[in-house]
């Protein structure tokens, strides 16, 4: 597939030692074992960065999927918040799929920021609301979203940005570490664990456990994602099988086979009951408290 804007592999162009110092960081895993960065605060040039990516021109997009309930209570606070720290500065195309179209909040976006308000139906059990996604991403990449973005993020709406969730976190393919899993042992990780299941990671394999709350890159590398993550979730209906994290299961087995070329620190998807240690010196992105009462019980 073709994608028009034809600017595929522009983060290589500038090369990672001039915007990327992993000594800025020693108490903290930088590097992952196939030489891509993990990106954590002070380890990235942002001056040089935003110098880079403001003569490049870039847009990026971001979808974001809300159904039933979570639209009143998550929807307004994510877009105000996104359109505060999200790629301040470059141009932004949020997309936004919703069942219920006419209880889209009314977000006074800065310049630079547009939005476009999809219509999806709804899934009648969370789980599919959730892995169904993967699929309608796909669908409007190859529609539209290919055309008019050089970097595409997909994220979760139960979240609030808090500080700058800048283009150092740009790259082909990019993925988040779970916030709870970061220095666990991977024979601990909740990777799907059952031979059946297309999403199966054996004991012994896998690197980190990522977030699905939060992934990226450029149009044609998230449509390879979400184009693989959706057919392993079918072949599973066919099997009969559900992967125990859904399509985070999914997302995680994609990453293992493929490398992501970037890795965005929990600080980017950071989760507040954990607490806040030391090695956390900015939260990009809160996790939202879940009201289970209020939003699971349909
Ligand atoms: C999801 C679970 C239970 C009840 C409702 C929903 C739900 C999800 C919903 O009613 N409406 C809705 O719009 N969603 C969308 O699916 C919304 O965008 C939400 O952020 C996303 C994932 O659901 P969420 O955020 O409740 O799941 P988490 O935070 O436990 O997420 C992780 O695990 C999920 C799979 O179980 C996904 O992989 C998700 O990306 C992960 O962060
Ligand atoms: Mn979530």
């Amino acid at each position: 597939i073709e994608t028009t804007r034809g600017k595929e592999d522009r983060i290589e162009d500038l090369p990672l030692w001039e915007w990327f110092n992993p000594k800025r960081r020693p108490e903290v895993l930088t590097v992952t074992p196939w030489n891509a960065p993990v990106v954590w605060e002070g380890t990235y040039n942002k001056a040089l960065l935003e110098k880079y990516y403001t003569r490049q021109g870039i847009t990026v997009g971001l979808t974001v999927f809300a159904v039933g309930r979570y639209i009143q209570r998550y929807l307004e606070e994510f877009l105000v918040s996104a359109n505060k720290y999200f790629m301040v500065g470059h141009q932004v195309i949020f997309y936004i799929m919703m069942d219920n179209i006419s209880m889209m909040p009314s977000v006074q976006l800065d310049p630079l920021r547009s939005f476009q308000v999809f219509e999806i139906k709804s899934e009648k059990r969370w789980q599919d609301i959730s892995m169904m996604r993967m699929k309608t991403i796909e669908e409007h990449i190859l529609a539209h979203i290919q055309h008019e973005v050089d970097f595409l993020f997909c994220m979760d709406v139960d979240q609030i940005f808090q500080d700058d969730f800048g283009v150092e976190t740009l790259g082909q393919s990019v993925a988040q570490i779970q916030a709870w899993w970061y220095q666990v042992d991977p024979n601990e990780f909740t990777y799907e664990r059952r031979e059946l299941s297309a999403a199966y990671i054996p004991f012994g394999q896998g690197d980190f456990y990522y977030h699905a709350a939060v992934f990226g890159g450029t149009p044609i590398h998230v449509l390879n994602l979400t184009r693989e993550c959706f057919k392993g979730i079918l072949q599973d209906k066919k099997n009969d099988i559900e992967a125990t994290w859904h399509d985070e299961s999914h997302l995680n087995k994609y990453f293992l086979l493929n490398k992501p070329t970037k890795v965005l620190s929990p600080e980017y998807c950071w989760d507040y009951q954990i607490g806040l240690p030391m090695y956390i010196k900015s939260v990009k992105i809160a996790w939202q408290t879940k009201e289970y009462n209020l939003v699971r019980n349909n």
